[in-house]
């Protein structure tokens, strides 16, 4: 966004950000750009990109073949093996003269994965952002504790930009540190906070034994994303702080946070389809599904510069809802991404992901938002045990609500798993807090 585009927008209410102009373009004409900016990041990767050229050249394919948009699935996949394969600069499409930033992603195992932009695809990055905070009701004036982590991880500086371009009052403060954290939210007036959910839920729970309560505070949304989570944690996030909790969703691979938002309606995950073409396949076969139809979602940057991704195997599960939202937007939106296709593990031949774990959990009375699932292997078979955390009332009447509570949490558990699992009831504080991403599962079942 220019200058003069900002000076222009002095509006302090969260009334229409120029930067959204894009959100809300006919489809035909979005349509439009999209093919114009795939072929030419088709061109880009053929151009500079070796591992690309080689897979097209095996499959006798042209960057001019690509004329409409359907073209896309003649492409092939980009996985992360590709990035880890080509560690570090091997995707790169830009000269290292051009390449102004780097961010790496740990990655559970060995190499990181390691992406670049230039400063166009800086501007670009900005530009999302500060069309995700529009579209959650942020504007200048608002003052933002950015808790996400600032370094390699690309929560931290990705959200920072964006808040600051909106023309909000930004606190690059990081994660970690928590009780500093509910000072700067008290003393600074924060009114809006981005971090994980799970660092939230933390906070929540400080804040309540500081004697802090949100509400009395002029804290009114949470960005929150880098991990998956679930309309229960929803829930239990805007019931127990009063704020408005907005998913926002991205990968270091396509920029960072910023590939998509909740607006206001919190129904779906709007995708900046201007820069980043979804699509959703099946993950066993790799064809691609109708929209409405739950599969793995493939994203395509179309104006990376540094690091153009084409058809990239995200992992992510979810479905495109082709209906037009309240809010007005063109822009197609996904289902919340509860869950990733790898972190499924199978228990006796019943496949189990985290996220049903903690809907179910959640769904009972007298539990925290605090557990943890642990997988551990007995005379051949695979067992689960969900550990999780009840309040201290509960916890120290030891034999008759304890006992209850255990046995609600399994059926509820059964119930929507199909399967008879362990549960241990543990005390508040006893399953370690996340500052980031929170690890949930811990598998050591040694395979
Ligand atoms: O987590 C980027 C990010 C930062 C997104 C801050 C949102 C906010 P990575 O570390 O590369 O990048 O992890 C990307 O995290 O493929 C998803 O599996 C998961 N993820 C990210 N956002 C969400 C979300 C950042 N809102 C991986 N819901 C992705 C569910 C999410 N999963």
């Amino acid at each position: 966004m220019s200058e003069t585009t900002t000076e222009l927008w002095s509006d302090t209410t969260g009334g229409f950000h120029p930067a959204s102009v894009p959100d809300y373009l006919p489809a035909r004409q979005i349509r439009e750009l999209q093919i114009r900016r795939l072929r030419a990041v088709v061109r880009r990767a053929y151009d500079h990109v070796k591992l690309f050229r080689q897979r097209l050249d095996e499959r006798d394919l042209l960057p001019e073949h690509i004329e409409r948009l359907d073209d896309i699935t003649h492409l092939p996949f980009t996985v992360k093996a590709d990035l880890r394969d080509t560690y570090p600069f091997g995707l790169f499409a830009s000269p290292m003269s051009e390449v102004v930033r780097l961010h790496a992603s740990s990655g559970t195992t060995g190499k990181p994965i390691v992406v670049a932009y230039t400063k166009e695809d800086l501007e670009v990055w900005t530009n999302v952002m500060v069309r995700s905070f529009a579209a959650c009701g942020l504007h200048r004036g608002d003052v933002i504790q950015n808790a996400y982590g600032y370094g390699l991880f690309t929560g931290g500086l990705g959200a920072h930009y964006g808040a600051e371009a909106l023309g909000a009052t930004v606190i690059p403060i990081s994660g970690g540190n928590t009780d500093r954290q509910m000072m700067v939210m008290k003393d600074f007036g924060v009114t809006a906070i981005c971090c994980t959910p799970s660092y939230f839920v933390h906070l929540i729970e400080r804040a309540q034994e500081m004697g802090m309560n949100f509400r009395r505070m002029p804290l009114r949304a949470g960005i929150f994303g880098a991990e998956p989570w679930t309309e229960a944690m929803r829930r239990h996030i805007e019931e127990a702080s009063g704020i408005k909790a907005y998913d926002i969703y991205g990968l270091s691979e396509i920029i960072g946070p910023g590939v998509g938002i909740e607006c206001q309606h919190q129904d779906g995950l709007h995708i900046f389809e201007d820069h980043f073409f979804p699509e959703i396949i099946d993950p066993e076969t790799g064809e691609p599904l109708p929209d409405g139809e739950e599969g793995e979602l493939v994203l395509t940057t179309l104006s990376k510069q540094a690091m153009p991704v084409i058809r990239y195997r995200t992992r992510d599960i979810t479905a495109i809802n082709p209906e037009p939202c309240s809010c007005g937007r063109s822009l197609r939106r996904i289902r919340r991404i509860s869950r990733r296709s790898d972190d499924m593990f199978i228990i006796r031949g019943v496949n189990v992901f985290p996220s049903q774990i903690e809907t179910a959990l959640l769904a009972v009375e007298g539990t925290l938002p605090h557990y943890q699932i642990l997988l551990t292997r007995e005379k051949g078979l695979d067992q689960l045990e969900v550990q999780i955390e009840v309040t201290a009332e509960v916890f120290s009447d030891k034999v008759r609500a304890l006992e209850d509570l255990r046995r609600q949490i399994g059926l509820s558990l059964e119930h929507t798993l199909g399967l008879r699992v362990g549960v241990r009831l543990v005390e508040p504080h006893t399953i370690q807090r996340s500052e980031g991403k929170a690890r949930r599962v811990i598998d050591q079942r040694n395979i």
